[in-house]
C-alpha cells in the first residue's frame, strides 16, 4: 500500500513542446490572418511591447516580416521535423493551433478550411509514428483583430469567439487527439498582458481591472471548452496551463514569509485555483484590493460562476524554468536581470545567460506543492535551458550545458514521483530551435534539433542533431534513466 514509486510510469508521455507562432512561419498563407504575435518586433523592444509598457498599434504586421512571419518554416517542413521527433522516440508532441489560421480575424462564423488542412496533415503525421498530439488551443497568438477592434480578452464577446474556435478544433480532432490545454500560461498576463490577453494599456501602465476582467472571461471560455470537449468525448483530457516559478522567502523574517505566501497565491496559484477547483479562492478579495481593481466595473454573472464550478480541468499543465525569491525588507536589492520575471538573486543558484535562475530542486518542490493542493495529474509541458549554441567546423553541436540542465530536472521529477506525485509526462520546450517568445530572436535556443537561422533571418534552415538529441533518445528509450 505504501510502496515507493522509484521509476517513471510505463505510459509516461516523453516528448517536446512548441507553439505555432514561434515555428510555423507562413504567417499570411492559405488564408491565415495576422495574430498578435505577428506584430511584435524582435530584440529588446519586444519585451517592453509585450508587457504593454510601450505598445503602439503602428507596429503593424507588414513592418515585422521577421522573425515570427518566417518562424523556422515548419509549415513547409513539418514532415522532416516530426520525423526527427520520431527518431528521438517521442511519445507525444505538444504544439498549438494558430487561431488566426482557423478564424483569420477571430470573429467569423465559418472556419478557414485551408487552415484546418494544415493541422489535419500535422496530426496525421504525428499519428503515423505513434506520437500523441497534445494541443494548446491558444498560445500567445490571438487574431490581431480581436485585440485591435474588440480590446482583447477584457471584452466578453471573446468568450463566444473562442468557444467557436474551440468547438471547431475539438470536434474535428476529438478522435485523434486526447490531450488538450485551453490557454498557454494563463497567469502570464501579470507580465505580458499584450501577448497573453491582447490588452493594450491606455497610458503605459498595467490596468489590473482589465487584466482581471480578461482573466474572468478566459476562465469562462476555458470552462466552455472543457464542457464542449467532454460532451463530444468523455475520454478527452483537457487541462489548464500555468507559468509556475517556485518562490522562496528571502529569509525567516515573517514579513518576507508573508510576502512570499502572497506571491505564491497571486502568481502561481490564482488561475489554477479557479480552473481546477472551480471557484475563486478566498484570497481573491485581498488580491483585487492590492492590485487596485475597480470591483464595481467587473462583469461576472451567476451563470459564469456556475459554469466555472461545473467544468473544471482534468489535469494541470505547467511550464517550469526557474525559481524566484521574495524579499520586501531591504532597499539594496541584488536584482537578477532576468527578462521574464526578474527579482532578487538567490545566492545558492546559478543563472542562465538570460538571468533565469536554474533550480531543479524547485521543480520537485513545485510538483509537490501542486499535487498536494489539487490532487490532479500534473504534466510538465515546458522546461529547458535557453542558450547560445556553437556549431563546430564538422557540424557537431556539443550542448552539454543543456544535457546537464535537463538531466537534473529529470532527476527532480523522478524524486517527485517517489514523493507520491502523479506525473503524466514531460515535454521540454522548443524541442527544435524556434523563435524566442521574449526576445523574438533565434539565438536563444532550446532545441535538441539545431536550425540554421540567425537573428537577422540568414541561414539555410537546415536541421541538424545536437548532442542532446542522442542523449534524449536514450532517456526516452530507458524511460528516464539519466546515467
Ligand atoms: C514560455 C512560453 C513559450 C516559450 C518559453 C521560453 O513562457 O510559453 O512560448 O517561448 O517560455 O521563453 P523564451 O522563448 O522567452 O526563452
Amino acid at each position: 500500500m505504501f510502496e515507493i514509486k522509484d521509476k517513471f510510469p510505463e505510459n509516461f508521455l516523453w516528448g517536446g513542446a512548441t507553439a505555432a507562432n514561434q515555428l510555423e512561419g507562413a504567417w499570411n498563407r492559405d488564408g491565415k490572418g495576422p495574430s498578435i504575435a505577428d506584430v511584435l518586433p524582435s530584440g529588446k523592444d519586444r519585451f517592453v511591447i509585450a508587457s504593454g509598457q510601450d505598445f503602439v498599434w503602428q507596429a503593424e504586421a507588414e513592418k515585422y516580416k521577421y522573425p515570427n512571419h518566417r518562424g523556422i518554416e515548419h509549415y513547409d517542413r513539418f514532415k522532416e521535423d516530426i520525423k526527427l521527433f520520431a527518431e528521438m522516440g517521442f511519445k507525444c508532441y505538444r504544439f498549438s493551433i494558430a487561431w488566426s489560421r482557423i478564424f483569420p480575424n477571430g470573429d467569423e462564423a465559418i472556419p478557414n478550411e485551408k487552415g484546418l488542412e494544415f493541422y489535419d496533415k500535422l496530426i496525421d503525421e504525428c499519428l503515423k509514428y505513434d506520437i500523441q498530439p497534445v494541443i494548446t488551443i491558444s498560445h500567445y497568438e490571438m487574431p490581431l483583430k480581436l485585440a485591435k477592434d474588440y480590446g482583447g480578452w477584457k471584452n466578453r464577446k471573446l468568450i463566444g469567439f473562442y468557444e467557436n474556435f474551440a468547438r471547431v478544433v475539438l470536434k474535428k480532432y476529438q478522435k485523434k487527439v486526447r490531450y488538450w490545454m485551453t490557454f498557454n500560461e494563463i497567469n502570464s498576463a501579470f507580465h505580458f498582458p499584450v501577448m497573453s490577453q491582447g490588452l493594450v494599456p491606455s497610458n503605459g501602465a498595467k490596468d489590473f481591472t482589465n487584466i482581471f476582467q480578461a482573466w474572468h472571461n478566459q476562465f469562462v471560455a476555458s470552462a466552455l471548452a472543457v464542457k464542449i470537449g467532454h460532451e463530444l468525448n468523455e475520454d478527452l483530457q483537457i487541462g489548464c496551463m500555468i507559468l509556475y516559478a517556485t518562490s522562496y522567502a528571502y529569509d525567516a523574517n515573517p514579513v518576507n514569509q508573508m510576502a512570499n505566501l502572497k506571491q505564491m497565491q497571486d502568481f502561481n496559484f490564482f488561475c489554477a485555483d479557479v480552473q481546477v477547483r472551480g471557484k475563486y479562492p478566498a484570497y481573491t478579495a485581498r488580491m483585487l484590493k492590492e492590485y487596485n481593481v475597480d470591483i464595481s466595473k467587473l462583469q461576472i454573472t451567476k451563470e459564469d460562476i456556475a459554469e466555472l464550478a461545473k467544468y473544471t480541468v482534468d489535469y494541470i499543465g505547467f511550464s517550469y524554468y526557474m525559481s524566484m525569491v521574495t524579499e520586501v525588507t531591504r532597499d539594496d536589492q541584488n536584482v537578477v536581470s532576468g527578462n521574464l520575471l526578474g527579482g532578487v538573486a538567490n545566492p545558492f543558484l546559478k543563472s542562465s545567460d538570460w538571468g533565469w535562475q536554474i533550480d531543479p530542486m524547485g521543480l520537485r518542490i513545485a510538483l509537490n506543492e501542486l499535487y498536494d493542493r489539487y490532487q490532479k495529474p500534473l504534466f510538465v509541458v515546458e522546461n529547458g535551458l535557453g542558450a547560445k549554441d556553437v556549431v563546430e567546423t564538422n557540424g557537431a553541436i556539443h550542448d552539454d550545458y543543456r544535457i546537464d540542465y535537463l538531466s537534473q530536472h529529470i532527476v527532480a521529477m523522478k524524486a517527485a514521483i517517489a514523493d507520491g506525485v502523479d506525473l503524466m509526462g514531460y515535454t521540454p520546450w522548443g524541442c527544435i530551435d524556434l523563435v524566442s517568445a521574449s526576445t523574438g530572436e533565434m539565438s536563444k535556443r532550446y532545441g535538441f534539433v539545431y536550425v540554421d537561422l540567425d537573428d537577422k533571418g540568414n541561414g539555410t534552415l537546415a536541421r541538424s542533431r545536437k548532442d542532446s538529441f542522442y542523449w534524449y533518445q536514450k532517456i526516452i528509450k530507458s524511460n528516464g534513466k539519466v546515467k
